[in-house]
């Protein structure tokens, strides 16, 4: 093994898209961003996609300013994609993209998601079949869209690979279907590590677009006709960024920790060994996703900071450094608590034109009048996330019957020190911030156990969590939180 070890992760989010690279050295991980840029979806008329030869000429450039960044004479030991859930590439054999690439908050899902949702006997058997509940971007219901309007897709495509497994297959030249993301498509069986014969046919999605998924670890070959990263391993770490994210919690072994990964998404969740199923955590939208080693990761989907994304949009004076987040933040925590919160569960606020217009009008319907400036949607929306998590918190421990002691908090909204108290005073439980990329480190982790780097995930994180910064929001403390390390 050599001193150090130089690895690439590639981590794709909605919003914005970056490749970082690790130095594993003294059993010490250290990132540097090489390289940052935005993400959105393109819409043409009625649909919403992604340009996809747009991300892959992003990732080259961020790999080439990986290789370049190297010190001189190191190479690249390997290379791991995550991007979010859900959306995916038919290709035919040759790889060739066969069907434009929608994204997933695109509303041609609308019509097949109130079809499932009117159907109680069919929502419990694809419940019972694969653990994931109806949401509007489950891939099942946009493959079995897809279907539908394009017949013909059925003979030109032979796979469907999830973003991950396409840019894999870019980099490595093979195919394969990763377990993590596969998960997130409601086609996987919740009781076994293969799809779901059941959901397939269900959403008549043919079962020969997918293969058995590997679980993350594998390691796919070289990557092919990129100079300089001849002897670069392309990995499938996790391919779903969530449980990137969840992977890299230093969590106490005792499972009484609830983790949140914060970002467009609030993704509330814990590890389990067994999934969290019946008509209780259907009713409460469980979720139960996959993490790398093929556990589960019952997890509740909050709608997240995109609420607030949204209403930036619709305010010049938006902040545009982290002094003018600081002082809106400040601004935010001196007004008064609000009278009442947003339904964070309401579907107008899924991808609407205006999210300041959605969200006054969801105040209007319930007689209650819009904040007045920025620092009054800022309050109402962490305070709502707030409660949104407490929620979630409240069902998970119904239905697990474990009580948590902790949230570890990872993702941009852990910088929010407003989101974060609003957390704690709504959960009646501390919640720990680290000073952590989540995704990224999670990606490289499963990156460095597949080189021989460190040993299992409990390794990694005991290591992880000698020299991570942390801060502690206890409920109920309107202060500056202590910093310790
Ligand atoms: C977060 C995330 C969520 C998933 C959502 C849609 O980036 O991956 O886990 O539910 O995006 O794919």
């Amino acid at each position: 093994m050599p001193s150090a070890l130089y690895l690439a992760a590639v981590d794709l989010g909605a919003t914005s898209g970056r490749v970082i690279l690790g130095t594993w050295k003294n059993q010490k991980l250290s990132l540097r961003e090489v390289h940052r840029f935005p993400n959105a979806f393109q819409s043409i008329g009625a649909h919403d996609y992604w340009n996809i030869a747009g991300l892959w000429e992003q990732i080259q450039t961020g790999l080439r300013a990986a290789a370049a960044a190297l010190p001189k004479g190191a190479t690249l030991a390997s290379v791991g994609v995550d991007t979010w859930g859900v959306d995916h590439v038919l290709v035919n054999d040759t790889g060739r993209i066969v069907y434009p690439v929608h994204a997933y908050r695109d509303s041609r899902t609308q019509a097949g998601l109130k079809r499932l949702g009117n159907t109680r006997a069919a929502l419990e058997r694809v419940y019972a079949a694969t653990g994931i509940p109806n949401v509007f971007y489950n891939a099942s219901l946009q493959l079995e869209e897809t279907v539908a309007s394009c017949p013909a897709v059925t003979d030109l495509a032979t796979r469907c690979l999830f973003l991950p497994d396409y840019f894999n297959f870019l980099l490595s030249g093979r195919m394969a279907n990763e377990l993590t993301i596969a998960s997130t498509s409601q086609l996987l069986d919740v009781h076994s590590a293969d799809w779901s014969r059941a959901a397939l046919d269900h959403f008549r999605v043919p079962a020969q677009w997918f293969t058995k998924p590997v679980l993350a670890g594998a390691k796919l070959g070289r990557v092919k006709n990129f100079p300089g990263l001849e002897k670069t391993q392309v990995v499938a770490v996790p391919g779903h960024d969530t449980a990137c994210a969840y992977d890299a919690m230093p969590a106490s072994p005792d499972g009484t920790d609830l983790f949140l990964s914060s970002g467009t998404w609030s993704l509330v969740g814990f590890e389990s060994d067994a999934p969290v199923l019946g008509p209780d955590a259907l009713a409460a939208r469980i979720s139960n996703e996959r993490i790398g080693d093929g556990r589960y990761r019952p997890l509740t989907n909050v709608i997240g900071l995109w609420l607030l994304e949204g209403t930036l949009k619709d305010f010049a004076s938006r902040p545009k450094s982290d002094d003018e987040w600081a002082k809106l933040i400040s601004a935010a925590e001196k007004l008064p608590a609000p009278t009442a919160l947003l339904d964070v569960t309401d579907p107008s606020f899924a991808n609407p034109k205006s999210m300041k217009a959605a969200i006054d009008a969801h105040l209007k319907k319930r007689r209650l009048a819009a904040p007045k400036n920025l620092a009054g949607y800022v309050r109402l929306i962490c305070a709502s996330l707030g409660r949104g998590h407490a929620d979630a918190k409240a069902a998970f421990e119904r239905m697990s019957g474990r009580t948590f002691k902790r949230i570890l908090i990872v993702g941009g909204g852990s910088k929010n020190r407003l989101l974060c108290q609003e957390t704690a005073d709504a959960c009646g439980i501390p919640v720990v911030s680290f000073a952590l990329e989540g995704t990224a480190v999670g990606n490289m982790a499963r990156q460095l156990i597949a080189l021989g780097g460190v040993k299992n995930l409990p390794a990694f994180r005991a290591l992880l969590a000698k020299s991570l910064k942390q801060t502690t929001y206890t409920p109920g403390e309107r202060r500056a939180p202590a910093r310790h390390s």
